[in-house]
């Protein structure tokens, strides 16, 4: 009864958005002053730039699928996908949490061939470039629907990655790319 009740909850909350924004995102990959390549529908973006203010907003859900026991971002784990923004822009980081059951965190750490099961401290690369509590699995972005905003400046070019440094989560994939583009590219890369 209760799983049933929780399985009824995650898909409406995810029904509308996950097909279409992994279909939208697929190749969305544009270069700043050049021509845009297909940007889908508004809705789905995960990543979406403005290149007057110099801005990156990117919308992250943790469990919109159930991919890797929802332990995911937007329905990626394991490096999956990498998310891109150009060097130098504001990155405001709108982070929900649909997962029904456990707490999940995100930030910004250094890449790594692998993550460990507990991260004694989780310092992120860039200063504010993490959830709060991110280490804890009690007190992190709530589960059902919890949300967060963290903003921070991508001021060095490099790749690294978009972590959740709750215990067992990370060495378990929940984890995606993020690079720091010198050339101004941005979107999803898939
Ligand atoms: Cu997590």
């Amino acid at each position: 009864m209760r799983g049933r009740r929780r399985f009824g909850h995650a898909l409406a909350g995810s029904r509308t958005r996950c097909g279409a924004r992994r279909a939208a995102d697929r190749g969305a990959l544009r270069r700043s002053g050049g021509r845009g390549l297909d940007r889908g529908d508004e809705r789905s973006r995960t990543v979406t730039i403005d290149e007057r203010s110099r801005t990156v907003t990117i919308d992250l859900v943790a469990g919109s699928t159930d991919s890797n026991n929802r332990w995911n971002f937007n329905g990626y784990a394991n490096g999956e996908a990498t998310v891109v923004v150009p060097e130098g822009y504001t990155v405001t980081v709108n982070f929900e949490n649909r997962d029904p059951v456990n707490y999940h965190s995100v930030g910004v750490l250094e890449r790594a061939a692998s993550y460990p099961a507990i991260f004694d401290d989780a310092v992120p690369v860039f200063e504010g470039a993490i959830t709060a509590n991110a280490t804890s699995m009690t007190e992190a972005t709530a589960p059902a629907g919890g949300t967060e905003t963290i903003s921070f400046t991508a001021s060095t070019a490099g790749d690294y990655a978009l972590v959740c440094p709750i215990p067992a989560h990370a060495v378990t994939g929940m984890w995606i790319g993020f690079e720091v583009s010198a050339s101004g590219d941005s979107g999803l890369r898939t």
